[in-house]
């Protein structure tokens, strides 16, 4: 066995090609006396600088062209041409009712336009769009006596008065508009203490001219008691110059100073006279179940509604 002659330091040098590492030298130190033994760790060195930005890469592959499902383009442009038509009717066309003006999305109170049924024509009326969910069309306001109520058969068959401010809208207007259908009756009644009431009518209706505008008018609610419906269902309208209460010496309207669907005579006056809350009059604009038959309301209003 051949012996090394010395136990001399050597060192070699051999380039590994060490698969997984490429062709970096391996430098591989080794000897025999102390001073090869190894040395403690070293501290890492400290990091170098990083390295320029790389440069971006190609762009991917160009996607696929999205698919267009005829049937249904075809159906959205058609309801699209739909939709346009629509607003165009809705824009130049009124509607039947304050209620479907308020499906329309016109939602402000106030006066607006509606086809007259009566004889197909536009008629301007006032909307209150938002008591009660809205949709009210008002027929009757009294607000502070500037308006006459004391008139005769035939002017209570047309409108008059100021929609903004006091009227009366007509029975003959009012027959047309409640006799197709069903409608819900609100009347809205304030006293001189701002305490506001209202009694509420789950029918309503107005009859024809020859059935002297019977009132037919049931299922009360509300908070300012019945005085409609118990004591006026089923009645004829009266004015002072056209008797049609049941009243046999003498004609309510004269008594009572107004125009309604008296019995012998009232209990609601509504058309009544505007006294400003004067409470010791028998012709006052009362309802008997919130202050008593002689208290003339600050404030009335009258309107009904398609159910
Ligand atoms: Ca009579």
């Amino acid at each position: 066995m051949a012996i090394l002659p010395f136990a001399a330091v050597f060192a070699f040098v051999v380039a590994v090609e060490i698969q997984g590492q490429g062709s970096r030298p391996v430098i591989l130190s080794c000897g025999n006396d102390d001073t090869s033994q190894k040395g403690e760790q070293g501290f890492p060195g400290k990091r170098g600088p990083s390295g320029e930005k790389g440069l971006q890469g190609p762009a991917g592959p160009k996607g696929n062209v999205g698919q267009c499902d005829p049937t249904c383009r075809t159906e959205y442009n058609e309801l699209m041409e739909r939709m346009q038509r629509l607003e165009q009717i809705v824009s130049k066309t009124p509607a039947a009712n304050c209620k479907e003006m308020l499906r329309w999305g016109r939602n402000k109170s106030g006066i607006h336009s509606i086809v007259n049924p009566r004889n197909g024509q536009r008629m301007e009326v006032y909307c209150d769009q938002t008591t009660d969910n809205g949709g009210w069309l008002v027929f009757q306001r009294r607000t502070d006596g500037s308006e006459n109520f004391y008139r005769t058969w035939a002017e209570y068959q047309e409108k008059f008065g100021n929609l903004s401010n006091e009227f009366w809208l007509g029975l003959e207007n009012l027959h047309a508009l409640t006799s197709n259908g069903s409608y819900e009756l609100r009347v809205e009644l304030e006293d001189c203490e701002n305490d506001r009431r209202y009694a509420k009518y789950s029918t309503f209706e107005i009859g024809s001219d020859e059935q002297q505008y019977r009132l037919r008018v049931s299922g009360y609610s509300g908070n300012a008691g019945d005085s409609l419906s118990t004591a006026h269902n089923g009645l004829r309208f009266t004015t002072f110059d056209l008797d049609h209460d049941t009243r046999s010496n003498g004609n309510c309207a004269v008594r009572a100073h107004g125009a309604w669907w008296y019995r012998s005579c009232y209990a609601s006056n509504l058309n009544g006279e505007y006294l400003n809350c004067q409470n010791n009059s028998n012709s006052a604009a009362s309802w008997f179940h919130f202050r008593g038959h002689q208290y003339s309301l600050k404030f009335i209003e009258m309107k009904f509604r398609p159910i």
